[in-house]
């Protein structure tokens, strides 16, 4: 199984698309565990891409690449990630989106699985999403709850507004709002009035159970 996680983690660092897709082939039919899988396969190959991104050695194109090689991999994955854990009903309405200017939704794209997969009805409005929007959509869909996530520090700002936003509408009591990414702190989270904040996707299951009752 090491030499196969190892193999995961290189396709996405070589950024092959052929590989990783084979790979995750191999992973559902042989039912590998699939954490293991995510966070010791190719998630630590997403990580060392921007390892060495930011070491210089890697450049955005390479970037992209790897992310392409991760997002092959994850949406042969989905179904299993999004596999429920018990029959019970939807346990509430998520609408989650990485924010206006921000594109990077592959960690969005996980806490959306793990949060299916825990039971609630996930409306992914997938990345780059303007502030109107987001919450056009949740008043639409009814939801109970909203989870931004933001990648950049230029684009954390975009939480406080869409926070503000809802202020502005009368509607922010309507929704509970958790924020995550990786610049994004507890700290943050508190100053700008959202509900709670996760630094991973499974602390966002956590954290929304413990919200919605
Ligand atoms: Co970009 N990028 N990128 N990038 N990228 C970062 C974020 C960066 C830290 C790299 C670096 O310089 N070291 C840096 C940001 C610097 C900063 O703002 N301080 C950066 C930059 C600068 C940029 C560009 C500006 C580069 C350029 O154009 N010159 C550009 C921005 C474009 C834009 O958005 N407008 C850019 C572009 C890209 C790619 C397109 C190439 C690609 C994204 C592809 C995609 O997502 N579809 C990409 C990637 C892959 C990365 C890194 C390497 C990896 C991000 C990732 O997917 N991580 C990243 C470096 C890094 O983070 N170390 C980097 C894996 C993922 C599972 O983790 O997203 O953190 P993460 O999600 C976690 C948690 O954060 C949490 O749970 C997830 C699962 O555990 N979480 C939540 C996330 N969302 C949550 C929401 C929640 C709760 C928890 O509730 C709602």
């Amino acid at each position: 199984m090491s030499q196969q996680l190892e193999e995961m983690k290189n396709a996405v660092l070589e950024g092959d698309e052929v590989l990783a897709s084979r790979l995750a082939h191999y992973a559902l039919q042989n039912h590998l565990d699939m954490k293991q899988v995510m966070d010791e396969g190719f998630l630590r190959g997403i990580q060392e891409a921007g390892v060495l991104y930011e070491q210089g050695e890697y450049y955005l194109p390479d970037l992209v690449c790897s992310a392409d090689a991760m997002k092959c991999a994850l949406e042969i994955l989905d179904a299993e990630i999004k596999k429920p854990t018990s029959g019970v009903a939807s346990k509430g309405k998520v609408v989650l989106a990485s924010v206006q200017g921000d594109v990077h939704d592959i960690g969005k794209i996980i806490v959306g699985a793990m949060l299916t997969a825990s039971g609630y009805e996930v409306t992914d409005l997938g990345p780059d999403v303007p502030n109107d929007l987001v919450i056009e959509r949740a008043v639409e869909i009814h939801a109970d709850l909203i989870g931004l996530s933001a990648l950049l520090t230029t684009t954390m700002e975009e939480q406080r507004n869409i926070v503000n936003r809802l202020k502005e509408w009368g509607i922010r009591e309507k929704y509970k709002l958790i924020v995550g990414g990786a610049p994004v702190t507890h700290q943050w989270a508190s100053g700008i009035g959202a509900d709670g904040y996760s630094d991973d996707a499974v602390g966002a299951v956590a954290l929304v159970d413990g919200l919605i009752e």
